[in-house]
């Protein structure tokens, strides 16, 4: 799958806008985001290569794909972090995936969730944390990464939902997707209601 440059500018049309839904995902390297990607896209696993810039594609989202989902996966070595934050300006959605099957790097994986969502641009974005590779025995279940990444800290305004889902066998990832449509819904919902509160 290719790979675009990281250094290329962020899409100008990353505007809001009603007809659309932008989802930025973003985690450590190796987590499973391009896989989980092409997974929504092809409905099949692919092999990956690590991701050097970011990948975007548009799926189809919920029971019926009556929801178009226009994703940007970005590579997440330790260097290309820094970046994230240039892709999620005025994203709709966050999702934060994690390799379930890493213990040891959860600590390191709490920080960047952290980090990015408490990004002031990010704030009150909803938060989907998919803990992937649940096909594997080591894997820890969705409610001890939520733990462990210390998910409940996140801000108030922030509506959050950890989900359990592989790449590999498609298990929980439309229905993680849905649940962040859903939480997306509800925040565009309310911040409408402020906007004419204040007219
Ligand atoms: N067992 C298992 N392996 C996965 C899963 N998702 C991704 N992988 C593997 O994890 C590695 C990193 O995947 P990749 O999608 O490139 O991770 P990224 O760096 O987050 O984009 C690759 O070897 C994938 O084949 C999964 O759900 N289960
Ligand atoms: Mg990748």
């Amino acid at each position: 799958m290719g790979n675009h440059l990281g250094d290329m500018a962020p899409p100008s049309c990353f505007l809001p806008s009603f007809q659309r839904v932008h989802v930025v995902v973003v985690g450590l390297d190796s987590a499973g985001k391009t896989s989980l990607l092409y997974r929504l896209k092809l409905k099949e696993f692919v092999e990956t290569i690590p991701t050097k810039g970011f990948n975007t594609e548009k799926v189809a989202v919920g029971v019926s794909r009556a929801v178009t989902f226009q994703v940007w996966d970005v590579g997440g070595q330790e260097k290309l972090r820094p970046l994230w934050k240039s892709y999620t300006r005025r994203t709709d959605g966050l999702v934060f995936v994690v390799d379930a099957s890493e213990a040891e790097r959860m600590e390191e994986a709490r920080v960047e969730l952290h980090k990015i969502s408490r990004s002031s641009e990010n704030q009150g974005v909803p938060v989907l944390v998919l803990a992937n590779k649940q096909d594997l025995d080591a894997a820890l279940t969705a409610g001890q990464v939520e733990k462990l990444l210390a998910v409940h800290e996140l801000s108030v305004c922030t509506s959050r939902h950890v989900h359990g889902c592989s790449a590999v066998d498609g298990e929980g990832v439309q229905q993680g997707l849905e649940k962040l449509y859903h939480m997306i819904l509800r925040r565009r919902k309310l911040l409408k209601h402020s906007r004419r509160r204040r007219r």
